[in-house]
């Protein structure tokens, strides 16, 4: 695998992008700019951090986060694809599908003004990954400013139409969950996993008091986390998604998981962007899909 000082050669700008080698045990690409600081993990393409001029960290990472093991990293903004959740047919396949465990190539990075850029690549990791047999390419677009944007572009390089699903898991850094309100959803059907897949419906704002895991289906608008104790709200607004997903494991659930910290539930929640449950893609022979967030953070 191609080593940090290459990649500086190749695509590093002084005091604007450098790769190194993170403590955590990988390779991660530092995005500088006057708008704002991200790092980006080679190993899944994931976002570790995002810290816009004036603001507070905007990612929650579990301090446990490592690079260097075959399980993927909680916390940051995790690629699921191609598949969201349990794979459709086969259990004995990684939930929430390959490209978070997987290690990105990097394809070019731009130093522009006010914002960095960064375009990685999933090359395939050979047949047996892969549901299509080899035939879809994946590519991540990071721009990072004052507003965060991710592009992930699925590419149908097969004969046949593919169905997805996706989402950029999204681990947003809050106060206290106790401080939260998630608008922007109210009105919209939801699955809920936390109880069993039945469909429910939003009134009003989500708040998290007890494990919520939800897909909303056909949500197109912006959804913001209001945020009290942090006195800012984080705004999501999207493109080629007709899926949210909100996650919060809870007390239970992350003892679970064991990689949350000791008390990591309060300081997260999951706003995902996605296409998931009911809301498959379907990609021609030849076509290319888009998803898109776009991140940005105001004072309340
Ligand atoms: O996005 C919500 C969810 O699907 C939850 O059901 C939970 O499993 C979460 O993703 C985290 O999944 P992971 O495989 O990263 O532990």
């Amino acid at each position: 695998m191609v080593g940090a000082s290459a990649l500086n050669r190749a695509f590093g700008v002084a005091g604007r992008i450098a790769f190194i080698d993170d403590r955590r045990g990988g390779l991660v690409a530092e995005l500088s700019s006057a708008g704002g600081i991200a790092s980006v993990a080679l190993k899944g393409g994931q976002l570790l951090s995002w810290l816009p001029a004036g603001q507070e960290e905007v990612l929650w990472l579990s301090p446990l986060a490592r690079l260097d093991t075959p399980k993927a990293v909680r916390g940051g903004i995790p690629i699921c694809w191609p598949w969201f959740g349990p794979h459709p047919t086969d259990a004995s396949r990684p939930a929430h599908g390959i490209a978070r465990t997987t290690t990105w190539s990097v394809v070019r990075a731009v130093a522009a003004e006010g914002e960095t850029s960064v375009e990685l690549a999933l090359v395939s990791s050979g047949t047996e990954c892969w549901p299509q047999q080899g035939e879809l390419g994946l590519a991540l677009g990071v721009t990072a400013g004052e507003q965060l944007t991710l592009d992930l572009i699925t590419h149908n390089r097969g004969g046949e139409r593919i169905e997805i699903t996706q989402a950029l898991h999204s681990y947003f850094r809050v106060s206290d969950v106790d401080n939260v309100l998630i608008e922007g959803l109210s009105g919209r059907d939801y699955l809920d996993t936390a109880a069993g897949g039945m469909r429910s419906h939003q009134t009003g704002a989500v708040a998290i008091d007890r494990e919520v895991d939800r897909v909303y289906q056909g949500t197109r608008d912006e959804v913001v986390i209001l945020d009290r104790g942090l006195g800012r709200k984080i705004r999501v607004s999207k493109e080629g998604s007709t899926s949210t997903v909100v996650w919060n494991p809870w007390s239970e659930k992350s003892a679970r998981l064991g990689d949350m910290g000791t008390d990591g539930f309060r300081h997260m929640v999951c706003v995902e962007t996605a296409n998931a449950g009911e809301d498959v893609v379907s990609l021609p022979a030849g076509a290319t899909h888009t998803l898109r967030a776009a991140i940005r953070v105001d004072v309340l």
